[in-house]
């Protein structure tokens, strides 16, 4: 009997001791953001992507507005779509709508963002700092996580499916 006391507790010890490793989630109001992470960029290199999902939680639509960073000149909010076998990149000036209940994944080859002339190369392991502006919601900040080059999905620890 007293092993059924034991166990939940030292679930929650472990847990406590792998947060810090692997709680990569920020929120603000009815909007969960999951895993922002970008990659590794050449010396030469003066743009990047910013990729993560967003949740929103509530009961009414908000909208991803603006993003802005210490690390580079300007944020963009990027579409990507297949135009006659081209791929393009196309700014979405009105941001990104996030309907009520529903969750919305800046990917690689779809939505993202997009950091215009970098400070600084993004280096693998680094942590790029941001903030995201929503219209309902308001600002939140939150950091990418620098994966390497080849990097098509977020790769975080405990994160399962990646
Ligand atoms: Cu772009």
């Amino acid at each position: 009997m007293k092993s059924t006391n034991i166990y939940p507790l030292a679930g929650i010890a472990l847990f406590a001791l792998a947060a810090p490793v692997l709680a990569h989630n920020f929120s603000v109001g009815k909007i969960a953001i999951g895993h922002p992470w970008t990659r590794e960029t050449a010396a030469t290199q003066t743009v990047g992507g910013g990729f993560l999902t967003i949740r929103n939680n509530g009961n009414v639509s908000d909208r991803l507005v603006s993003a802005t960073s210490p690390s580079a000149t300007e944020v963009q909010i990027h579409t990507m779509s297949m135009d006659g076998g081209v791929m393009r990149m196309r700014q979405l000036k009105d941001g990104i709508a996030i309907p009520a209940g529903q969750s919305v994944e800046l990917k690689p080859g779809g939505l993202h963002l997009m950091f215009i002339g970098l400070k600084k190369p993004f280096k693998q392991g680094a942590k790029i700092p941001a903030t995201l502006k929503f219209a309902r919601a308001g600002s939140v900040q939150v950091t990418f996580a620098v994966q390497p080059v080849g990097s098509t999905a977020p790769m975080e620890a405990g994160h399962a499916g990646h």
